[in-house]
């Protein structure tokens, strides 16, 4: 496809390809980018219009809610309610599945998003981001329960993610590899900007927060001292190590040039009763579809992160994702000390 192709009109000939496809598809990605647009709006005034810092209010995992983690669902629910598009939507910020309201048509797609991952970095203008997972809903669903979002991450649609950094850029996949679109303010339309985006099998950079390090399990551990044994270990190369601690952006990261995150099982999360930290619905699936398109790999150490049979809308899963070569070392550390 040319240079200078916007989002929409990506989508619209990528659903054309599509036997029987009505549109309603490339219809609720729309109103999905128009949310991201102006969830990127949001935080790029916040400073300005006093909307940064803690609303003092707990989500359902009894994390501090942002102000802008507030906003920035409302957006979402208002920009997805009323398009028909969907049978009902489920988010971090919210405890259960929102039903569509009795005004509006329902259509036959699940939405499940984070509206604004890494918040924690929202007051020190640092890249945050918007992740989404959209999922078909069961034959037949009117009004969807828990039981019908829980489905496994091969079972995704789409997953995209809009990163708000120096650019606000959108990346996206249906399943046929993943492209990168940056938002051009001087007409409000994504345009393709990185067509096909692919991840190199093997890096020298890894994303970890080593402050965790003394609560890891040993093949953590094991993989990590050796990246940082550098050319004197095992590995007889030198390692880089990034954390921005915004999931959004290291992912965006790993995309661009490589790389491996982890976000493992430790004993602190066990001790919290947290079989992780991320969210497997709205973080973990949606993130491991993109790399999985982009040729990298995404597991928890010991399953890809894709089959795990879900049991909780806010569940939470290890996750070791980026170049495959990485991703495949780190799950066999597991396999030797299992
Ligand atoms: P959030 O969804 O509440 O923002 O939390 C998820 C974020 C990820 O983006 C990031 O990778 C991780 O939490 C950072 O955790 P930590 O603060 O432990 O480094
Ligand atoms: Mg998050």
């Amino acid at each position: 496809m040319e240079h200078g192709t916007t989002l929409t009109q990506f989508i619209i000939e990528e659903q054309r390809q599509v036997p029987g496809a009505t549109g309603d598809f490339t219809s609720l990605l729309n109103d999905t980018l128009t949310a991201c647009k102006k969830i990127a709006c949001a935080v790029n005034r916040g400073g300005l219009i006093g909307i940064l810092g803690s609303a003092e209010t707990e989500n359902v995992q009894g994390e501090t809610q942002k102000k802008l983690d507030v906003i920035s669902n409302d957006v979402m629910v208002d920009a997805l309610e009323w398009t028909g598009h969907l049978a009902g939507m489920a988010s971090e910020e919210m405890d259960d599945p929102l039903p569509i309201p009795t005004q509006y048509p329902k259509g036959k797609y699940l939405m499940l998003f984070d509206p604004l991952d890494g918040s924690s970095n929202i007051d020190v203008n640092v890249s945050v981001g918007t992740i989404f997972s959209i999922l078909r809903a069961p034959e037949g669903c009117e009004n969807p329960a828990v039981e019908d979002f829980l489905q496994p991450g091969t079972q995704q649609v789409c997953a995209g993610y809009a990163i708000y950094g120096p650019a606000t850029m959108l990346v996206l996949t249906t399943g046929h590899g993943v492209n990168g679109f940056t938002l051009d303010r001087s007409i409000g339309e994504f345009i393709l900007s990185h067509p096909d985006m692919t991840i190199p099998e093997e890096t020298g950079e890894f994303a970890i927060n080593m402050s965790n390090q003394r609560f890891w399990e040993a093949p953590v551990k094991r993989y990590v001292d050796e990246c940082i044994a550098g050319s004197e270990g095992p590995r007889g190369r030198d390692f880089n190590m990034r954390w921005i601690a915004s999931m959004v952006a290291e992912v965006h990261r790993i995309l661009t040039r490589g790389g491996v995150f982890m976000y493992p099982l430790d004993e602190k999360l066990k001790a919290r009763g947290q079989d992780g930290k991320l969210r497997l619905m709205y973080e973990a699936n949606p993130m491991g579809f993109i790399v999985e398109q982009a040729g990298g790999a995404a597991s928890t150490g010991r399953e890809r992160i894709m089959e795990i049979k879900p049991d909780d809308l806010h569940q939470r899963v290890p996750v070791v994702l980026g170049s495959k070569q990485e991703v495949e070392r780190v799950v066999e550390y597991h396999r030797e000390a299992d």
